[in-house]
């Protein structure tokens, strides 16, 4: 009797050689030097500035940390105004700063902020944007950025999705003020847990590293309300040796997403996002959209069709934000401003995406999808 297989989750880390772990933590366990900026961490830092391509970088424990740390760093205050398809993070990191998220409407076929949404929703308190280059597919960054140039408003990337994506060959963490990236293990690249912040502007270092070691300038000195959002030896040591196989990770999932295109791509009312023209493809997720009404079944059914079967794709990233019990009694969170989020939020389902799944696994997803769609269809 064949041998039941494992159930398919939706991602599973990249892990590099224990054995090569094990000698950079016995140098770690040499210097007796564990956080607080030490060598793994500091020579991680520069190898991320030259894979992102960005002139600054600050390695944070966490992504949200350091999105909640960007947030700070320019000062924002009043009303920023955000997209709701996105990861509680996002939306979150607002409120713990003291600022109120104004939702504006997304794209329907980016998904990413709409620019003329967001302007219509601008007012004397906004003082900034904050963007989600959603699934690694880049913002309007020409549009938003035009946008905060004629109102004065600040401009932070949410790109937690986006590790070494690219617009026209610049690398994405060059856009707006400040990004973000996130290196938890569910990423592409990662390091156990941890992110980056990049920006442009040389002077922001200073006061971010300050900001993400509780504002301390020295041992008798204490120059603002910092918090702890340091990366530490051990999460640096594992991210230096995942650097090392990403590239060989992500051909191995573009590999993938073009079998999936192959067995999937032909079934009217099943919409594959692409990253659009001049766009790299940061490898990060798979995403599919289910329009019901031509498909013949919706997103739930083909989320719980696949669960039968042991495979677990995930709705990402329903709900919307403005939909949880903590924000949906702001004026901007009404369902009715937000249509297409609510449209797209209905529709999408991501499929399990990382290097290790099988031709056969593979296979097996799209023959469950594809036995949910329309017969004529099949
Ligand atoms: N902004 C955006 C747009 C984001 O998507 C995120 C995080 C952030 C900000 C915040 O960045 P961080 O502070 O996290 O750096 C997961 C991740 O925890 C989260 O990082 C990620 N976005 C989000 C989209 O996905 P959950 O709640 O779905 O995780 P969980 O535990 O259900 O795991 C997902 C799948 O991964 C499971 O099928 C199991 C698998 N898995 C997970 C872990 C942790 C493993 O195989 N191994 C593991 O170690 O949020």
């Amino acid at each position: 009797m064949s041998k039941k297989r494992d159930p398919i989750l939706v991602t599973r880390p990249l892990l590099p050689d224990l054995n090569d772990l094990m000698v950079r933590l016995q140098d770690v366990w040499d210097s007796k030097w564990l956080s607080n900026g030490g060598h793994q961490h500091n020579t991680l830092e520069q190898r991320i500035r030259e894979r992102l391509d960005v002139p600054n970088v600050s390695l944070f424990s966490n992504g949200t940390i350091a999105l909640l740390v960007a947030i700070q760093s320019l000062r924002l205050q009043g009303e920023v105004i955000t997209t709701p398809f996105t990861f509680p993070a996002t939306t979150h990191v607002l409120w713990w700063n003291g600022v109120q998220p104004v939702f504006a409407d997304i794209d329907p076929e980016t998904m990413t902020l709409d620019p003329a949404s967001v302007e219509r929703v601008i007012t004397h308190r906004t003082s900034g944007i904050l963007g989600v280059h959603v699934y690694g597919i880049p913002c309007d960054v020409a549009a938003l950025g035009d946008i905060a140039d004629r109102h004065g408003l600040r401009v932070i990337y949410d790109a937690a999705h986006a590790f070494e994506a690219e617009i026209d060959g610049v690398g994405i963490g060059n856009f707006g003020d400040i990004s973000m990236f996130s290196f938890h293990p569910t990423k592409l690249f990662h390091s156990g847990e941890g992110g980056c912040l990049t920006y442009r502007d040389p002077n922001l270092k200073a006061r971010i590293d300050l900001l993400k070691n509780f504002g301390i300038r020295n041992e008798f000195e204490v120059i603002m309300p910092g918090i702890n959002g340091k990366m530490n030896e051990l999460q640096a040591a594992l991210g230096h040796l995942v650097l090392e196989i990403v590239d060989e990770e992500r051909a191995r999932r573009l590999r993938i997403r073009q079998q999936y295109e192959r067995e999937l791509g032909d079934l009217p009312g099943l919409v594959i996002p692409k990253v659009g023209p001049g766009v790299k493809d940061s490898g990060q997720y798979f995403v599919i959209r289910i329009k019901a009404s031509e498909f013949g079944a919706d997103r739930d059914q083909v989320y719980d069709a696949l669960r039968s079967q042991e495979i677990f794709a995930r709705k990402y990233f329903f709900p919307l934000t403005s939909d949880y019990t903590c924000y949906r009694s702001l004026s901007s969170a009404r369902p009715e401003l937000l249509p297409n989020a609510h449209m797209v939020a209905g529709e999408v389902l991501c499929l399990p995406y990382f290097g290790e799944l099988t031709e056969d696994n593979v296979s097996e997803i799209c023959d469950v999808i594809r036995s949910l769609a329309r017969p004529a269809a099949v």
